[in-house]
């Protein structure tokens, strides 16, 4: 008998097969046991799909060796968006995430002192922007889990040491974590052969100790990493180039902060929402009360709308710093 699977359960089983975190195992196993036809021709391979799906989540719900709960690969978000900082050993990560958040990695000039993901939040205007330090990226010493760390995270930095010699053998090991995670960056061109289920991404370079920098690194480095890539001097010691990189680590995630008001109310202008680039007064509602998104009569809207309290329906497009004043 045969089995007949469709092209929907196809595709699912495909999106399995590349899957690179857990939770998109999880979600593409549950789509396929859905989409599988149900009868006699299938009713062993439903038995073995639910089977893997039982262990698989029995190992997101314990870890794979019935260890403790955590996957150290998947941080929790927090705040606007959350940024990976990768790279080699000594580049600067864990002083980076110092210097811009306010959270207290231990930095050492020698190498894997970090061992475990260490997420700190960094103030941007009124917005948090979450940054992962992470253990360093060497031959024969990346933690497996950090291709599905890149994967989960809305963008990645990528670290160099700009006093270092070895900055191609290193740029290459940290691009092929990158690729293992299926982290595209968004700057440079899709090659036509490219694999399928790429996350496309921010990549941003940090070319770190520019106190140290004695102008080789930009010229040599910078064609090993990819002139494509958007490109930061900073230094962690002194603090250089951390102002014009501080926005820029809030508009590459591409969101927009609106704040919601009540009628007859001064707005809350503290806490914004964060939304994505082109949400709707429809998403915002959802995101206030599912309710209120389903009995939306109308918003008024102060900013970039033609007046200040114009009338707009659901479907109107905000802008960043837009005030909302939802109607339902
Ligand atoms: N001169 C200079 N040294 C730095 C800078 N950033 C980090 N370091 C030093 O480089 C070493 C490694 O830093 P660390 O943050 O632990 O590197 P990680 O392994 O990438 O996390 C430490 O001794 C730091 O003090 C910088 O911008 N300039
Ligand atoms: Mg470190």
């Amino acid at each position: 008998m045969t089995a007949n699977l469709t092209p929907q359960y196809k595709d699912a089983e495909e999106r399995f097969k590349n899957a690179v975190t857990s939770s998109e195992k999880l979600e593409t196993l549950r789509e396929m046991i859905a989409l599988l036809p149900k009868h006699k021709g299938t009713e062993k391979m439903l038995a073995d799909l639910r089977k893997r799906l039982a262990k698989l989540e029995d190992e997101a719900e314990r870890g794979p060796k019935g260890g403790k709960r955590e996957d150290p690969g998947h941080v929790r978000r927090e705040g606007a968006g959350q940024w990976a900082l990768l790279g080699p050993p000594n580049a600067g990560k864990s002083a980076l995430l110092a210097a811009l958040t306010h959270a207290h990695p231990e930095v050492a000039p020698y190498p894997f002192t970090t061992r475990v993901p260490l997420p700190g939040m960094m103030p941007f205007e009124d917005v948090k922007v979450q940054i992962v330090d992470t253990p360093a990226i060497a031959p024969g010493h990346t933690e497996p889990y950090l291709p599905g760390l890149s994967h989960n995270a809305d963008g990645v930095l990528l670290v160099f040491d700009v006093s270092a010699d070895d900055v191609e053998k290193s740029a290459e090991l940290v691009f092929d974590v990158l690729s293992r995670g299926r982290v595209w960056p968004r700057s440079r061109q899709l090659p036509p052969d490219a694999p399928p289920f790429l996350a496309l991404r921010p990549v941003i370079v940090l070319g770190n100790k520019s106190d140290q920098d004695d102008g080789t690194f930009a010229e040599l480095a910078r064609e090993a990493i990819g002139r494509d890539l958007p490109f930061f001097p900073v230094s962690a010691e002194t603090g250089a180039g951390l102002d014009e990189l501080r926005p820029v680590l809030f508009t590459e995630l591409r969101r927009i902060r609106v704040y919601s008001k009540e009628p007859g109310h001064k707005a809350d202008l503290s806490a914004p929402f964060v939304l994505p680039e082109g949400a709707t007064i429809h998403d915002l509602a959802e995101r206030v009360h599912k309710e209120i998104a389903e009995r939306l009569r109308f918003a008024r809207i102060w900013g970039h709308a033609k007046f200040d309290g114009q009338q707009v329906d659901r479907h109107h497009v905000l802008s960043d710093r837009d005030v909302v004043e939802l109607h339902a």
